[in-house]
């Protein structure tokens, strides 16, 4: 954050699909055909012309990110990205997550999407450990915001106290 400028960057705890905000992501896996977690309750809130947008679209590999419609959602957009699983940190999971970040931000500037929503990518049914995550969802967004300023905000969505404990720590 620049001084004298508003907070751009923001954490919250709640349910990522209540959130009146262009875009959300969404934690997928690699066939963006639906899941549990987020990506279900992201399906479950779009309605099921998401999945049939999301069929058309022939998967995602770990890292890449790619875009929908919101459908029943009060977000216009959906960002599919898919974040590594962890297995102890030694498999690129460090730069596959930040890429997830840095990504779903570069396809929400070129779809003119002001205001977008992330939730903990990977720190569920993936098993990153929170605070690493946490720290590297924190720094891709702060130097991409420094070049980007058609981005006006950014919000970390937190589903457990655990998580939002890690973004209020880095904010
Ligand atoms: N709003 C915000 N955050 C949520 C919500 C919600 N409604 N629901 C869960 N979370 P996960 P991953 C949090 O498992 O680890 C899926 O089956 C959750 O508490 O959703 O990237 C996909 O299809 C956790 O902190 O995603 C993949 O197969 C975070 O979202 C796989 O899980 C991410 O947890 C992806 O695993």
């Amino acid at each position: 954050m620049s001084a004298g400028s508003a907070p751009k960057i923001d954490t919250v705890r709640g349910d990522i699909t209540r959130l009146e905000i262009d875009a959300i992501v969404n934690a997928a896996n690699t066939t963006l055909l639906g899941g549990g977690g987020v990506d279900g309750a992201i399906h479950r809130a779009a309605g099921p012309k998401l999945l049939e947008e999301c069929r058309t679209l022939g998967g995602c590999r770990p890292g890449e990110a790619k875009i929908t419609g919101g459908y029943h959602l009060p977000a216009r957009f959906v960002i599919h990205t898919v974040g590594p699983v962890w297995s102890g940190g030694k498999r690129g999971e460090p730069q596959i997550l930040a890429n997830c970040y840095r990504n779903s931000l570069q396809l929400a500037v070129k779809n003119e999407i002001a205001t977008i929503a992330f939730p903990a990518i990977s720190c569920g049914a993936y098993r990153y450990p929170v605070q690493e995550a946490a720290r590297i969802a924190v720094n891709v967004t702060r130097n991409f915001l420094a070049t980007s300023p058609s981005i006006g905000q950014v919000m970390f969505v937190a589903a457990t106290d655990e998580i939002l404990a890690a973004y209020q720590e880095l904010l």
